[in-house]
């Protein structure tokens, strides 16, 4: 008895951990319409090989609200005119399961 009791506490830890990166409006049609509002964010990280970029976001407007997340670059080298700590300004698209950023630039 003691031993499920104790399972069923972890699995009530863990699942909000969870839950936090599935609540991102993914795979939700009516909402998709609205990604491409620009947003505000800031570059955290940027991986070339790959052509995403880590992003600290504010509010994606119906979309998401404010988080730091990975997007995948339209075109890699989108990458190319950024560098980590720049304050930018994007937009964003949903391509089936992908978040794509369909454009990217400094904020003045
Ligand atoms: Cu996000």
């Amino acid at each position: 008895m003691k031993k499920l009791l104790l399972a069923t506490a972890l699995s009530l830890v863990a699942a909000p951990a969870l839950a936090q990166h599935a609540g991102h409006g993914m795979a939700k049609p009516a909402t998709a319409a609205a990604a491409g509002e620009p947003a505000d964010g800031e570059v955290r990280r940027i991986d070339k090989a790959r052509g995403t970029v880590l992003l600290k976001h504010g509010e994606i407007k119906n979309f998401m609200g404010p988080m730091t997340m990975s997007f995948k670059l339209k075109d890699p080298k989108m990458a190319d005119q950024l560098k980590e700590g720049d304050k930018v300004k994007f937009a964003v698209e949903q391509k089936g399961d992908d978040l794509i950023i369909t454009s990217i630039s400094k904020a003045p």
